[in-house]
């Protein structure tokens, strides 16, 4: 039984423990800005700036880095999963049944993550609820495996701990090799991804589906114009329209030559890249204030875009009145590209990608 044992299943389980507890903590904190309750959504923080772009960046690296930590787990504690008789108690059948749902959730959780930062839905159900609902299930499997094992946890959290059973001393030599291999392929994995929202290690960004610098403007773009249906916008024909207590209209001429102001905000995809760019453009909040809204008032914004599941989209009070939250106009010192967003789209601080909504029409006061 060479390595399967629980001085080793700790030494993984440690670091696999506290990959999936920063990939859970990051993930509700992102689901809450995605879809916030009501009672909620008026009160979500607009700072830090960076906060998103932290959260998701940690999020999808914490999980990436947990596949081989998974995977080296499950070979260490492998053989008792076949252990003879399959079923001893009561109380031995429901472990068991809790390893299990434990086991499915976290290869659940991974697989549609990783596939997710690909973009590829080979399944029928839609990811985000699916994704969301799954991680409690893993969660809460896990609390309880750490309860059940918690007595074989801090007998072998260290290597000699007094009063415990001597495990093989010749064991010890390979153990430390096995740790190292697998250090190794987190590292690897990490470092080849990481650069995709950690821009100092961009040039290491090999294997992540998205390279920070790659996209018209220097800035990636998920979802183009062509994808989203949104032809050559005519200038001529295109209107922002602002519903509230006081209506108003205003031309692309007109909005340029209300107050400009620039600001550094990142765009953070929940997928996992982020890059920050700078931004030029017209504050919400001044085009609230035009329209009469009230102090308290969040604003819904509608994009062009005639479908897609991000055409409209909703924002509480605390970014629309944010001084850095544009209607943006330019990007990089350029007029918005058709992929960026053209003729204008929001900016917002500490806001998943998703919410950033592009070729931006229409405004409403809610
Ligand atoms: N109207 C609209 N806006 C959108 C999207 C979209 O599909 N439709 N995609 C969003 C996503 S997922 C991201 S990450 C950002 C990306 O902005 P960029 O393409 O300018 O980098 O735009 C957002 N804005
Ligand atoms: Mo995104």
């Amino acid at each position: 039984m060479k390595l399967h044992d629980a001085r080793t299943a700790t030494s993984l389980g440690r670091w696999l423990g506290l990959a999936i507890a920063v990939c859970f903590v990051t993930g509700v904190t992102s689901h809450y800005l995605q879809h916030p309750p009501d009672w909620l959504a008026g009160s979500l923080p607009s700072r830090p700036a960076w906060g998103y772009r932290l959260t998701q960046g940690l999020h999808v690296a914490s999980g990436i880095a947990a596949i081989p930590l998974l995977l080296a787990k499950l070979w260490a504690v492998y053989p008792r999963l076949f252990v003879w008789p399959p079923v001893r108690s009561a109380v031995h059948a429901l472990e068991r049944l809790s390893i299990a749902v434990l086991v499915a959730a976290a290869v659940f959780q991974l697989f549609t993550g990783l596939l997710n930062i690909v973009q590829w839905y080979p399944w029928p159900f839609s990811f985000v609820p699916v994704h969301y609902a799954v991680a409690w299930v893993l969660i809460g499997a896990l609390l309880l495996h750490l309860a059940v094992k918690a007595p074989d946890i801090a007998a072998h959290w260290r290597a000699r701990s007094p009063g415990t059973l001597a495990l093989p001393a010749e064991d010890a030599a390979d153990r430390r090799s096995l740790l190292l291999g697998v250090g190794a392929a987190v590292a690897a994995v990490t470092l080849t991804t990481v650069g995709q929202s950690f821009t100092p290690l961009k040039r290491l960004d090999l294997l992540a589906p998205r390279h920070p610098d790659y996209g018209p403007q220097g800035l990636p773009v998920n979802r183009t114009a062509a994808a989203a249906r949104v032809t050559r916008v005519d200038v001529r024909s295109w209107r922002l329209t602002v519903a509230g207590p006081r209506p108003y209209e205003l031309t692309l001429d007109e909005l340029r030559a209300l107050p400009q102001h620039e600001v550094t905000l990142p765009i953070a995809c929940v997928e996992g890249w982020s890059k920050s760019a700078h931004w030029t453009g017209v504050r919400v909040k001044d085009l609230l204030d035009l329209a009469d809204a009230a102090p308290g008032a969040g604003v819904r914004v509608v994009s062009l875009e005639r479908r897609g599941a991000y055409r409209v989209m909703d924002m509480g009070r605390g970014y629309a009145h944010d001084p850095l939250t544009l209607l943006a106009l330019r990007l990089n010192g350029e007029v918005l590209s058709p992929d960026h967003g053209f003729p204008a789209r929001i900016i917002a601080p500490n806001r998943p990608g998703v919410l950033q909504t592009k070729w931006v029409s229409r405004l409403e006061v809610s």
